[in-house]
Parts: structure tokens; C-alpha cells; sequence
């Protein structure tokens, strides 16, 4: 799912950097990781309005202190369009940024609503969006931001629903990356709330160190164009080079149209610069192809073959460095940037906003607040044989967690909240029933995914999808799709219709 920012009023150089230690990993992420946050703050001014009306659930705020009686107001949208009395009841899980009004009218999961007579839902996450529980995002009051309370939230939204308008429908839940996780677990915690779950693109497994992400990118990148990682690497390794003289700080500041001057010295603003430069491809591999064009991306006509083109192309003379910047000149065009800002200090200053008027509050310090307390997923760049060299380590996004929420956010705290999410969830062991699990082959997020019938029991389906993206088979149709998608997509409807049976 993705972010809707239509009418926010904020310019995007005032909101600019949030840091991001993490990609987000939304269907359709408008984030990004680091400077590239600037890409994505731009990209989602461009969203349409939408008639959908805004609706609120009086949500309870800690589901598990029965003394604690704060509630709040959740949103949500709904579409009875195709609702047939007795059908089933479709929840669309909201993930981690605002609940985007769009999916209540397009996507894959309307067309099987028409076919089923399903009444559609969407119920945005906690803290995301305008479902605000708390009056600020401070520490203190993010305690009540986990996968855990977003579940119960679901739980307690589903039983009052049942209560009051759908006694004896079926209930089937949608999601992709983490909503697609999400789908999975409440299968898992509340089996007699929901029937069957479709969890696309989930990443199942808590892991502190994903750094397995750089290695399905170079996949991805050598199924298109097997002689671009090669040039990205000897591009990575020039500009490694120029970290070594002040005269080379200068070249790379003019050649990446450096928002402030390059302290090669400086390991946080290096590390910083170059997964900003690694994400201009980790961005375009995750979203390969993927349609999102109908909500207005501006980089939805810029694919893997784009940039590997241009790193490829031997007519112009150019250096690999050179072609480098020319793929991230390309990217600040596309999304109307004039700088690609990599400032350390800049980022955590920001994140550091607890106000939710602040850029900060757009998502990126609630889903970083979340890696930090339950999943790591830190795509660092200690892949060996990776093209984009070794400058982001481990240790640099590990930090951040410390440097934005405080001291007590250690590598040792972060370790035991991963451990604890698989202990509590049961990682790629979970014990469901009736999950539709779907992974794309060049979604880097699948390396953390079921992906294999034999991982799981013989009562959930496992999809995979060759050489598709992050939850390509959530998007509208389109005839231009590969088979394999469309086949997915009437595999998926197949299946549930056969246990919407049972
Ligand atoms: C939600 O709570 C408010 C008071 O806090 C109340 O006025 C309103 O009727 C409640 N809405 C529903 C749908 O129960
Ligand atoms: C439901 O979705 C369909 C398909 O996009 C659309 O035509 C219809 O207007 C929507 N209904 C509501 C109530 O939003
Ligand atoms: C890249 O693709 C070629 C085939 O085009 C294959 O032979 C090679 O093993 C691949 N390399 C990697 C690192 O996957
Ligand atoms: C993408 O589309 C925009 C206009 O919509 C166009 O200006 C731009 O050149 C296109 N980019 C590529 C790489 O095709
Ligand atoms: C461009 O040059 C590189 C290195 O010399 C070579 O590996 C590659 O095959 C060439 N690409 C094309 C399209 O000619
Ligand atoms: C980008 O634009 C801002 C004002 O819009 C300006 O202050 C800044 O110097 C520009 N940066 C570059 C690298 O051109
Ligand atoms: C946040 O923005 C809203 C509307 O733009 C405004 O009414 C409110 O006063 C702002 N709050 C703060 C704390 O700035
Ligand atoms: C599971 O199935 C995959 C192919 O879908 C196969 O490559 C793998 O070896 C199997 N694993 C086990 C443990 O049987
Ligand atoms: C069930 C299935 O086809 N799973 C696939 C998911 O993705 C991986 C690629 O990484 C395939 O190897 C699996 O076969």
C-alpha cells in the first residue's frame, strides 16, 4: 500500500530529509531511504483528490492494559458498490503510511470484490496517516506503535463490524510488504475473525542485518542487462577512489549535484551518499514495471532497463562514473529535485520531530521507530560481490536508531525486539491456515518471504510470480502484464472462491 499525500499544503523543501534507515517498503513506497526521502516526499504531492468519503472507529488505545480506557479515532474507507448481501467482507490492512483512498476503486482486490459481491474495506494503521493516537510522536507515546496493537486494532474493528452489519459474512484480508505480513499474522492470532488472508510480498522473517536485499537487486539487474552491475561497480569503485583526496570531494560533489559540500571524511555523510546513490536502483528494482502509473508516480516510466541502458551505453565516451551520476541526474529531474541532499546531521535532525504537522510524521519516524522496536530489515551493504561497494555497513543504520530515539535504543535492544518478533510470530514457521502467500522473483523483500509450497502447509497456496516487483499482482490489470502475472492474479481468485465455499 502507499502513501497518499494529496493535500498536503507543506512545500517539499521544508519537509526534505527524513532519514529512513530503512527503505520503506510500502507497495508503492512514496518514501524513500535517506536523500532519496526527498524523492519521495516530492513524488506524493502529485495524487489526485478522491470522492471517498473519510470514516472513524472509535479504536481503543492500549488493547492489552484493560485499565487503560484512552480511545482514539481510527480512519477508514469503505465501498459497497459491489456488496451482495451474504458475500464476503474484504479488508484492505493499511501499512506504513497513509491509507491511500485510491485502492478503495482500483487494484486486483476490486476486481475480485465484483466477481465475489464483497463489501471492501480499508482500515488505515495506527499512527500512520490521520489515524493519530496519540497527541504527539514523542518516545513516550510511540510505546503504543507495534504490529502487535495494529493487530488487536484489526481485531477489535472486525468483531464490532461483525457485531453491527455482517454477523455471518466471511472475512478475507488483503495486504502487501508489511500490511502483507500483517494479513498473514492475523490469520495467525485471531483465526475466528478472518477466513482467508492474501499476504503479498511479506517479509515473514525479522532479521536485523537484510542485507540479502543488494543481492536480489543485483539479480534483478543482471536478468535485464548482464553487463551494468559491472559497470556500477567500477562506477562505485571511481568514486571510492575520489574519497581519498579533497580534490576528489569536490568532483563528486559537482558530478552528484551535491546539496551541500562533501566531507569525504566524514563516514556518516559517506555512508549516507552512497546507499542514496545505491537507492536511485534499489528503488527502481523494487518497483520494476509495476504499474503504479495509474496513481501518478513520477518515476513509473523509468524501469531497470532505463538505468542499465544508460550505464551501458559505450556511444557517449563517458565514464561509468559519469553514467552513475547520469542515473541520479535522472531521478532529481524526474521528481524535480535540483539536489541530491546526503547530510547525516540534516536527517537525524529531522527525524528527530515528534510534531505531527512535521515531515518526520509522514511515516518515516513511525516505520524506523518500528525497525529500531521489531524488525530490523537494515538493507546494508555488507553483501560481498555486491555491486555497490561496502560504504553503508551494519553499524551505520544501527546507529541511527540511537541517534534519533535515544541512547537506550542499543544494538543489544534492537537484537532482543528481533528476536522476540519471531519468537512471537514464529517467522517462516508461522502455523496458519488459508494464507495465500505471493512473492515476485525480483522483489528484493522475498528473500525474507515464504516463496516455496514445502515451507509451509499444504492448507495455504504459495504464488510466486517470475520476474515481477514489490505486490505487482495488487496493482490494476493492465494487457501489457506477463502471463505469469495474469495468472497469479486468476489463481489467486480461484482459490478464494473455493474456500469461500468450503
Ligand atoms: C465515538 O466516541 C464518541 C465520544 O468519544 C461518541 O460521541 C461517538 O458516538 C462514538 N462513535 C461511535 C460510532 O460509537
Ligand atoms: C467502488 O469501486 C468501483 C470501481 O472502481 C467504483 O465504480 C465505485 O464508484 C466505487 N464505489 C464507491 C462507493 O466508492
Ligand atoms: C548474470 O546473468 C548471466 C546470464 O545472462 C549468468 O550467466 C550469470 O551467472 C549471472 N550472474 C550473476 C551474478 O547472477
Ligand atoms: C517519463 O515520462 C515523462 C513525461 O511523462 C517524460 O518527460 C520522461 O522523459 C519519461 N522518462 C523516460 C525515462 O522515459
Ligand atoms: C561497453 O563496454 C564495456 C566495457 O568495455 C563492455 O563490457 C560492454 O559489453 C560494452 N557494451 C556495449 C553495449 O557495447
Ligand atoms: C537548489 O535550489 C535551492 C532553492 O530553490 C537553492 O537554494 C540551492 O542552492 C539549489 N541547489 C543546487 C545544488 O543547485
Ligand atoms: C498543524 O496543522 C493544522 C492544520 O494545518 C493546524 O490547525 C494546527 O494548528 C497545526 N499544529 C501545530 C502544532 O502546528
Ligand atoms: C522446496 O522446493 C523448492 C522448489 O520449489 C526446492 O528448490 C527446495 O529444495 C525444496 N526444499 C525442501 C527443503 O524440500
Ligand atoms: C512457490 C514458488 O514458486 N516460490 C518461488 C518464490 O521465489 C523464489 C525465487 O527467489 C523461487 O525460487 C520460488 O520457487
Amino acid at each position: 500500500m502507499e502513501d497518499y499525500f494529496g493535500k498536503m499544503a507543506r512545500s517539499w523543501k521544508a519537509s526534505l530529509l527524513i532519514l529512513g534507515l530503512p527503505l520503506l517498503m510500502s507497495c508503492q513506497a512514496e518514501y524513500f531511504n535517506k536523500g532519496h526521502l526527498f524523492i519521495r516526499n516530492q513524488e506524493r504531492l502529485n495524487k489526485g483528490s478522491s470522492d471517498v468519503p473519510d470514516l472513524w472507529f472509535n479504536q481503543t488505545l492500549d488493547h492489552f492494559n484493560p485499565a487503560d480506557t484512552r480511545q482514539w479515532k481510527q480512519r477508514y474507507f469503505v465501498n459497497d458498490t459491489f456488496y451482495k448481501p451474504g458475500g464476503p467482507v474484504f479488508l484492505q490492512i493499511g501499512g506504513e503510511g497513509e491509507a491511500n483512498p485510491i485502492w478503495m476503486t482500483h487494484g486486483s482486490w476490486i476486481d475480485y470484490a465484483k466477481e465475489l459481491g464483497a463489501y471492501c474495506i480499508q482500515l488505515e494503521h495506527r499512527f500512520y496517516g490521520k489515524s493519530h493516537p496519540t497527541s504527539d510522536l514523542t518516545v513516550k507515546n510511540l510505546v503504543h506503535l507495534s504490529s502487535e496493537q495494529a493487530l488487536a486494532d484489526l481485531a477489535f474493528f472486525t468483531e464490532s463490524m461483525k457485531r453491527d452489519k455482517f454477523p455471518t459474512n466471511k472475512w478475507v484480508a488483503f495486504g502487501g510488504s508489511y500490511p502483507g505480513s500483517l494479513a498473514a499474522w492475523f490469520r495467525l492470532k485471531y483465526p475466528h475473525l478472518v477466513d482467508i488472508s492474501v499476504s503479498s510480498s511479506a517479509p515473514l522473517i525479522a532479521q536485523l542485518n537484510f542485507k540479502e536485499y543488494l543481492g536480489v537487486v543485483e539479480a534483478a539487474i543482471n536478468r535485464t542487462n548482464s553487463d551494468c552491475n559491472e559497470q556500477i561497480a567500477e562506477a562505485v569503485k571511481s568514486a571510492e577512489g575520489l574519497l581519498k583526496r579533497r580534490t576528489g570531494w569536490w568532483m563528486l560533489q559537482k558530478k552528484f549535484n551535491l546539496c551541500d559540500p562533501l566531507q569525504g571524511d566524514n563516514r556518516k555523510d559517506v555512508s549516507n551518499l552512497f546507499e542514496t546513490l545505491a537507492g536511485n536502483f534499489m528503488d527502481i528494482v523494487q518497483y520494476n514495471e509495476d504499474n503504479r502509473g495509474f496513481e501518478g508516480s513520477k518515476t513509473a516510466n523509468i524501469s531497470i532497463n532505463t538505468l542499465c541502458s544508460i550505464m551501458t551505453n559505450n556511444d557517449t565516451g563517458k565514464t561509468a562514473l559519469d553514467k552513475y551520476a547520469q542515473v541520479n541526474s535522472l531521478l532529481l529531474n524526474a521528481l524535480n529535485e535540483n539536489c541530491t541532499d546526503f547530510k547525516y546531521s540534516k536527517s537525524v535532525k529531522n527525524m528527530q520531530q515528534t510534531d505531527w504537522n512535521s515531515t518526520a510524521a509522514d511515516g518515516g519516524r513511525q516505520w524506523t521507530y518500528q525497525t529500531c522496536t521489531e524488525f530490523g530489515f537494515y538493507q546494508s551493504s555488507d553483501l560481498d560481490g555486491q555491486p555497490f561497494g561496502n560504504e553503508f555497513p551494519l553499524d551505520f543504520s544501527v546507529r541511527e536508531c540511537r541517534d534519533v530515539f535515544g541512547s537506550s535504543f542499543s544494538p543489544e535492544f534492537i537484537q532482543k525486539s528481533i528476536f522476540w518478533t519471531n519468537a512471537n510470530y514464529g517467522g517462516r514457521n508461522l502455523k496458519v491456515s488459508r494464507v495465500i502467500f505471493v512473492n515476485g522473483s525480483i522483489d528484493p523483500w522475498h528473500a525474507l518471504g515464504i516463496t516455496a509450497q514445502n515451507q509451509t502447509s499444504d492448507d495455504n497456496l504459495v504464488i510466486f510470480i517470475d520476474g515481477t516487483a514489490h505486490c505487482a499482482n495488487m496493482y490494476p490489470a493492465s494487457d501489457k502484464d506477463p502471463k505469469e502475472l495474469k495468472d497469479a492474479r486468476a489463481k489467486i481468485l480461484q482459490q478464494i472462491t473455493a474456500w469461500l465455499k468450503e
